[in-house]
């Protein structure tokens, strides 16, 4: 294994309240099916499992009217709470954690629990988004009303999203802070509201003129530093719906296994990733468990499997657990 070994925390998150269609609950048992705690063990790190989260209990103040007119808000709102103080005290426990969705709603909280992390640990935090959409949704521009198609507003301060987090100290994601990658969906207000922030977006169109390479390459001798902490969140439909077809949301067009895997290995090799999502992995649409196994085989490339040995860079990011 190339890189040291690392800390690593599985967490559970069986979140389906933000996806259009039911199925991501079972995300988490479909992951460790295809054997992604062993896999992660088997390349020399230390892995816990901390298991599934147990549901919470639905939010006892009522949220504001835009937040509460969105699907499933209430529910939303609680998990995101939980999932924010899970994210949080793991982060702070040392270690890299690994969150297995559950649909995308669930990096409101884990993001934001990251997000609180990193401010308290003086790290600077940027976030690289691998989805087909940019999930920069608001209650005002959402066209279904489903959450997971807000977190990215959500994280970088909308105030009408913010009360989902209740009392919780937010430290917002400076919309300069995230990179999209992989883009091929985008609403017409959402497009607006990127541009207007300043969001980077690399859309399936860049990757296809100057490849992965290049583009991550860019990315990654940007945010560089000491004290940077990369988060990646994964979402399944960034791949390729022939590949990867267990997603209520398939966009043809999507990133080849290999794209894929190379985005995983020089992520790797930056030594900079400290949190991962795997989100909206759906077995109840997958084919045989192909989808899990590939996200299985791609987190598996993140954190060093590699057929002929390279040199890794020291990661920056030492866990103290
Ligand atoms: N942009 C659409 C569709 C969507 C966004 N994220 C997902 N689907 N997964 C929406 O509903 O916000
Ligand atoms: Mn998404
Ligand atoms: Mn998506």
């Amino acid at each position: 294994t190339p890189g040291r070994p690392t800390h690593l925390s599985l967490l559970g998150i069986p979140l389906e309240l933000g996806a259009g269609e039911p199925g991501a609950i079972m995300g988490p048992a479909a992951l460790r099916t295809a054997g992604l705690p062993g896999l992660l063990a088997g390349l020399g790190h230390h892995v816990v499992d901390h298991g599934d989260m147990a549901p919470p209990a639905p939010v006892a103040a009522s949220l504001p009217a835009a937040a509460a007119a969105c699907r499933n808000a209430g529910g939303i709102a609680a998990w995101t709470r939980a999932i924010h103080d899970r994210a949080f005290a793991l982060a702070q426990g040392g270690g890299v954690p690994i969150f297995l969705g559950g649909d995308h709603s669930l990096s409101m909280g884990t993001v934001s629990g990251i997000a609180r992390h990193c401010r308290a640990a003086g790290r600077k935090l940027v976030v690289l988004w691998i989805d087909a959409h940019a999930d920069f949704n608001t209650p005002a521009t959402s066209p279904s009303g489903n959450m997971h198609g807000m977190s990215t507003a959500f994280l970088c301060g909308d105030p009408t999203l913010r009360p989902l987090l209740g009392d919780r100290p937010f430290v917002p994601v400076a919309p300069v802070d995230i990179h999209l990658l992989g883009l091929r969906s985008v609403d017409a207000g959402e497009r607006q509201a990127l541009a207007a922030h300043g969001v980077n977006r690399i859309d399936m169109r860049l990757i296809d003129a100057f490849g992965v390479p290049a583009l991550l390459q860019r990315i990654l001798a940007d945010i560089d530093g000491p004290d940077t902490h990369l988060h990646v969140s994964l979402d399944v439909d960034f791949l390729d719906p022939s590949l990867a077809p267990g997603v209520g949301t398939t966009v043809p067009g999507g990133a080849s296994d290999r794209e894929a895997h190379l985005v995983m290995e020089m992520l790797h090799d930056s030594g900079l990733v400290g949190s991962l999502d795997v989100v909206e992995l759906n077995p109840f649409l997958d084919e045989r468990g192909k989808s899990a196994r590939l996200l299985t085989e791609l987190t598996g490339s993140l954190f060093g499997s590699s057929v002929v040995e390279r040199p890794a860079r020291t990661p920056h990011l030492q866990e103290t657990a």
